[in-house]
Formats: C-alpha cells, structure tokens, sequence
C-alpha cells in the first residue's frame, strides 16, 4: 500500500508552523506557563511501545493544563533486512500531535535530528542510522522522497532548544561539555531565525548544546545560573536503569527501552533533585491496557 506523501508533507508542514508559532515560544525557549504539568521525557529513539504508551497515558485532550515534551524520537532499531529504517512514522506522528494540541506538545531539537539535517554519519552496528533514515522513505514514497526529507528537514529545523518552567526547572536535550561552557554563546537562545553558524560542527551553540557528554558540577552550575534555572533535566546519554543525577542540579533521564522514564511534574512547584528523583515513571508500570 502506498502512503500519501501530500498529506505526510502537509503534516510536517503544520507542525513546523505550530512550533514556530508556539504561543510559548521566545526566540528558542519555550517558557511553560504557572502551575501547569509538564512531563518530561528522555530520548525515545522509535520504541513504539513506550511512545504509544505516553501518549496514551498523558490523555491530552482530557488535560488541558497538561504539557508533553518529546526529543530525539528517530533513529531506533526497527532496521529491515534491506536496510532501510522507518522511524519516520513516529515523527509523522509526533507532528500530527503538535497540530492537533499545539499548546501542549513541545519539542526540544536533538543531536540526531542535526545529524539528520546534515545527513551525516552517526554510526550504529557499522551502519549509518542517516542513510537507513532516507533509505525508509526512499522506500516508502518512491516518488516524493525529496520532498518528504526536505519537509522533515524544515521540520526538524524548527523545533526549539529548551523549555523552561516558572519554578527554575531546565529542559534541552544536552549541555555544552565543560570546556565549552566559559566561552558559549548564551545569546542562540534569544536568536531568531538561527544561522548555519549556530548548528557548525564543534563551534556552534547549538551543536555544542545537543552533543555535549563531559560535565561537572561546576559546569552544570554555570550553565544553569546563566539561563536563570535552578535543576536541568536533560537526556542523550543512555542510562540503564533509566536515570543518573550528576550533582545536585541535574538528572538525566532515558525512555528507549523498557526500563525508561519520565518525569511529570507541576511548573510552579520547588522542587530539589531527590524529590524530581523520587517522581520518575518507569514505562513498564503504565497499564497495559493503555497502551491500546
Ligand atoms: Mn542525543
């Protein structure tokens, strides 16, 4: 069966528009308003189980005070024997949320999707996860799959860096590395549109953002004093048990296997580490049944 790319293209199209459009939205921070709930995920990486099961469970449209934020949700593990990857269908379904809820769907921009963009190599198991991705949509829109990569391309352009809550709580999807840290431009988050030279290689705040691994307390602090937050919750590096803090002001957190989390949590509330530490959801203990 053939998939319509005019409506897949149409969807990426609106959502770009919703998330530029995102009434929250300051140049690249998406300010959540007082006393909402946010829940905060981890890279999901296209496991459908756990991502059917968040947007199952959050019951959007009965919540209306209720905020999702999703990253880094391409790139998985569903790879065919000809190579080609189809995680294409969870960002077209992730799009189709921002449009139907667009005050309550929020994205934070990820490594994956730059390197998507650029369409070069982030290796796994000896093979390009970039080329698997455009292998996918070679296959699945023939004759439309320059359009459609050019849709997701713009798409993926147009999501935020972080989001941040009333009461001091951080979200993007990393951090600079130390070393980074004394000299990073703090201006790309009030920058709007952003230049090729944000996303370059190494020397660009944003990538320097979404591909940071190397961080002490005294980095975090920095950072976090700078962008005028009290704990960052981030994701990127994968956590087995699902969750590491670092310090006492950041907690990173993964939802791409079975013993993944998130975290919801109310806007306003002052929280310390421990108690964001002690909230966490396990995927796993979501009912099955709402997961239909
Ligand atoms: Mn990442």
């Amino acid at each position: 069966m053939s998939i319509n790319s005019d409506q897949v293209i149409e969807s990426f199209e609106s959502a770009k528009e919703e998330n530029l459009l995102d009434r929250y939205r300051t140049g690249q921070i998406v300010e959540l308003p007082s006393d909402h709930e946010v829940w905060m995920t981890g890279d999901i990486h296209d496991h459908r189980t756990n991502f059917r099961k968040l947007i199952s469970f959050a019951k959007l449209d009965q919540n209306p005070q209720r905020h999702l934020i999703l990253h880094e949700l391409i790139h998985g593990d569903h790879i065919g024997p000809d190579g080609a990857e189809d995680s294409w269908k969870m960002l077209l379904q992730a799009a189709e949320l921002k449009c139907n809820f667009p005050d309550q769907v929020h994205f934070l921009f990820a490594n994956h999707d730059l390197a998507q963009i650029h369409g070069e190599g982030i290796m796994k198991a000896g093979l390009s996860v970039c080329e698997a991705f455009n292998k996918g949509i070679k296959k699945d829109f023939p004759s439309a799959h320059m359009s459609v990569q050019l849709a997701i391309t713009e798409f993926l352009l147009s999501l935020p860096l972080a989001v941040r809550c009333p009461n001091g709580l951080w979200f993007s999807h990393s951090l600079p590395t130390d070393d980074q840290i004394p000299n990073y431009d703090y201006s790309v988050f009030g920058r709007s549109p952003l230049t090729s030279q944000d996303y370059k290689k190494r020397v660009g705040p944003v990538y320097q953002l979404i591909w940071g691994r190397k961080y002490s307390e005294t980095g975090i602090a920095s950072f976090a004093e700078k962008v005028n937050a009290k704990l960052i919750v981030t994701g990127h590096q994968p956590q087995e048990m699902g969750y590491l803090t670092i310090g006492d002001q950041l907690l990173i957190i993964d939802s791409s296997h079975n013993q993944g989390v998130y975290l919801p949590l109310n806007t306003s509330t002052p929280y310390t580490l421990d108690q964001l530490t002690s909230m966490l959801q396990k995927f796993v203990a979501i009912p099955s049944d709402e997961s239909n």
